[in-house]
């Protein structure tokens, strides 16, 4: 069928059908998405039975609740990242720690603390380095911002979250921290190890299909806000992680990758109030002061 066809068939069964109340945002959505689909299908020629066959996958996704990771895996998580920083710019808001992808695995209600915390219940303390994570929280001028809610969630050495994975104790390495009053926060945790998609799930299975892996770099991320400032969604990945620049889900960028350096000074290790060599990284972010003009940075999604 030619293009002009397509486009008239959709319009008569979409549009001109119209009789109540019309939502013109979401016509117009569908209008477009429909249209293109049907052009996708003549220019591809599926046949009924692909047609079926993506239904059928899409249903799978939604059941075993993967779309999320779908999302990240298709690059269409970190496209959204690509068309927010050209909306800023195009704002004129430029400046603070680049954004990245939230990811599928945020669960809200971390327990909340203000300067510290402890994020893991000790279950891996024996097995695994210790890391701290501390920082500042700063403006675009330097100064420092005092109460900044620092969330921070990331996994265990298995690459698994808490809450996904019942294994693990409730909020377990996910934390909510105020930085204090020097702006800072410390975090005391596990190292992480990159997340793998389910072997046997539905974003790997296309992933096969694709030739590409499903791993990610290991990882932590960040909700940073302040009253004020923009909300900032970002993330760091780890130096030395085989992944860091071969990310499944496109979440690496510069000026986000951290180095896990290792504290074997004895001194250090008391201070810690430890009796083993730590890891430790610094990873300071810099929010940028809301304005009338600036995007929004809150961005909807169903979460846990
Ligand atoms: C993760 O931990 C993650 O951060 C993303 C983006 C996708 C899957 C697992
Ligand atoms: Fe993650």
């Amino acid at each position: 069928m030619k293009y002009t066809d397509i486009e008239a068939l959709v319009k008569k069964m979409n549009i001109d059908t119209a009789k109540g109340a019309v939502d013109k945002r979401v016509q117009e959505i569908v209008v477009r998405l429909v249209t293109d689909l049907f052009k996708a299908i003549e220019d591809l020629d599926l046949t009924q039975s692909e047609v079926w066959k993506g239904l059928e996958y899409l249903t799978d996704a939604g059941q075993a609740n993967e779309l999320g990771l779908l999302a990240a895996g298709l690059g269409l998580e970190h496209f959204l990242d690509l068309r927010a920083d050209e909306a800023d710019a195009q704002a004129g808001v430029i400046g603070g720690t680049p954004r990245t992808i939230e990811g599928p695995l945020y669960v809200a209600g971390a327990p909340e603390t203000v300067g510290f915390a402890r994020m893991d219940d000790g279950s891996e303390s024996d097995t695994v380095d210790t890391l701290f994570v501390e920082g500042l929280v700063r403006d675009t001028e330097g100064n420092i911002i005092e109460g900044a809610k620092v969330e921070i969630w990331h996994a265990n050495s298995l690459g698994n979250y808490s809450f996904f994975d019942k294994s693990q104790s409730d909020f377990n390495l996910r934390r909510t921290i105020f930085t204090d009053t020097n702006g800072q926060y410390v975090a005391q945790t596990t190292m992480p190890v990159g997340y793998g998609c389910p072997p046997e799930g539905t974003t790997q299975a296309l992933l096969n299909k694709l030739g590409r892996h499903g791993n990610r770099p290991s990882h932590i991320h960040y909700f940073v806000s302040s009253p004020g400032y923009r909300k900032l969604t970002t993330q760091f990945n780890l130096e030395g992680d085989e992944y860091l620049w071969d990310d499944f889900a496109f979440a690496t960028r510069d000026g986000l990758v951290a180095t896990a350096v290792d504290v074997t000074d004895s001194t250090a290790i008391e201070t810690r109030g430890l009796n083993k060599p730590f890891k430790q990284i610094n990873f300071d972010v810099v929010l940028v002061k809301d304005t009338a003009n600036a995007p929004t940075t809150e961005i909807e999604r169903r979460r846990a």
